[in-house]
Order: structure tokens, then C-alpha cells, then sequence
């Protein structure tokens, strides 16, 4: 090997390994796992309703690595017909009244879980309610889940009232967002099969305490 070659050999390694370096740590949407839906649930008894709203997001970098300690945020800012609690009965999980956002970390495996506690308050129509969540690792949007709920109307839990808010949702249009409880891209009788089995779990049966203030901020 001549040392010119010798060099250029050494200098591609290292453009690689530079290259590799930047990857490494930069959270990758195409990479990470996230849900296409995020449920917004209530609690009973100061238990939050995980069997209805637990999901899980897991961070990879653009070399496809998990990410430790990833700040994970659910941005809810862009869905006007959405609140979220205050308290999310979660020690780990950080609210942000004014941003809209509950944040979490991941741990060693790239993994983070959430329950979200919140509902709706019916408000708005249409297609601007699919896609209108947002989750961020590291400041990098890494998905844009529709946002449903089965409190519709953030008042009492999930509720008589609920079942007429998501059959006004039907009625109107099937690509309300907050209404397509099964995730299929559309409002539909198997979403009503869903709201029934919650209603009758019982596991939502209380909204936030206090509730949000319009336009779905929670109060400081
Ligand atoms: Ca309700
Ligand atoms: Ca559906």
C-alpha cells in the first residue's frame, strides 16, 4: 500500500467513524416504536386506567440503538378538543399545563410506558383531530398520533353523557379523531363496542381533579 493510499484509507475510516458518531444518539423516527393512537383515559380510586390507555414508545437512534434516558414528550398542543390532567397519578411523569405535554424518560432499553389522563370537551370537527398528537424524543418529532378518548366530555368519568357525545361524533362524520377508539381510521360501530366495554369496567369513571380549563389546558 503506497502512503497516499495508506492515507486516503485512513481518512475514509475516519470520515466513518465521524459519520457514525453524529448517528449515534439522534433519535430516529423511522426507528423508534410509537403508537398510530393514544387513548386518553380516566382513573377510579386514584388508579389510573392502564388496561384502556398504557402505551409504549421506544427510542432509536438513527444507527437503530436504544436510547437511555431519552426525554419523551406527548405534545397535545395542536388538539384543541383535548384536555389533560393536572395530576397523572404517575410520579414520573412531568406536565406542562401551558405546553400541553406530559414528559417521561426511557430506561436502558430505549423504553418508556405512559397512561395519559385526560378526555375531550367535544369541541371541533374533521379531519384537523387525526394525526393532532405529537411525541418528541430529544426535541425530535418521532410520531403523530390521533387522540382518542372515552371521556368525551371531561366531566364525571366516562359516562351517559360520553355516549352521546360519540354518537353526535358518528353522526357527523366518521373522521373525528377522538371517536375512532379501535385506531382503524374511522368512527364506526366497533369504536361504540370499545366505549361500551369501558363503560362497563368502571375504570375510568373519574375524570381530572380539577379539570382542565377550556381549550383543554390544565390549571396551575
Ligand atoms: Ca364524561
Ligand atoms: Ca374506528
Amino acid at each position: 500500500m503506497t502512503g497516499l493510499v495508506r492515507k486516503a484509507t485512513l481518512l475514509t475510516a475516519a470520515g466513518l467513524l465521524v459519520a457514525s458518531a453524529a448517528m449515534a444518539g439522534v433519535p430516529s423516527e423511522g426507528n423508534s416504536t410509537k403508537p398510530a393512537c393514544i387513548g386518553l383515559v380516566g382513573s377510579v380510586a386514584g388508579v389510573p386506567d392502564a388496561a384502556a390507555g398504557q402505551f409504549t414508545v421506544v427510542v432509536r437512534d438513527l444507527a437503530n440503538n436504544p436510547l437511555n434516558g431519552a426525554s419523551v414528550v406527548i405534545d397535545f398542543s395542536l388538539c384543541d378538543d383535548i384536555g389533560i390532567c393536572l395530576d397523572q397519578l404517575d410520579v414520573d411523569a412531568l406536565v406542562n399545563c401551558p405546553a400541553k405535554t406530559v414528559r417521561k424518560f426511557t430506561d436502558v432499553t430505549g423504553s418508556v410506558t405512559f397512561t395519559v389522563l385526560g378526555g375531550s370537551n367535544g369541541a371541533g370537527l374533521a379531519t384537523t383531530l387525526r394525526n393532532g398528537g405529537r411525541i418528541y424524543a430529544n426535541g425530535t418529532l418521532i410520531g403523530s398520533p390521533t387522540v382518542v378518548a372515552y371521556d368525551l366530555d371531561g366531566l364525571a368519568g366516562v359516562g351517559a353523557n360520553d355516549l352521546s357525545a360519540w354518537l353526535t361524533d358518528f353522526g357527523l362524520d366518521p373522521d373525528i379523531g377522538r371517536s375512532d377508539l379501535d385506531c382503524d381510521g374511522s368512527v364506526g360501530a366497533n369504536d361504540l363496542s370499545f366505549w361500551l366495554t369501558e363503560f362497563g369496567n368502571g375504570t375510568s369513571a373519574a375524570s381530572c381533579a380539577p379539570p382542565p380549563a377550556p381549550g383543554g389546558t390544565c390549571l396551575l
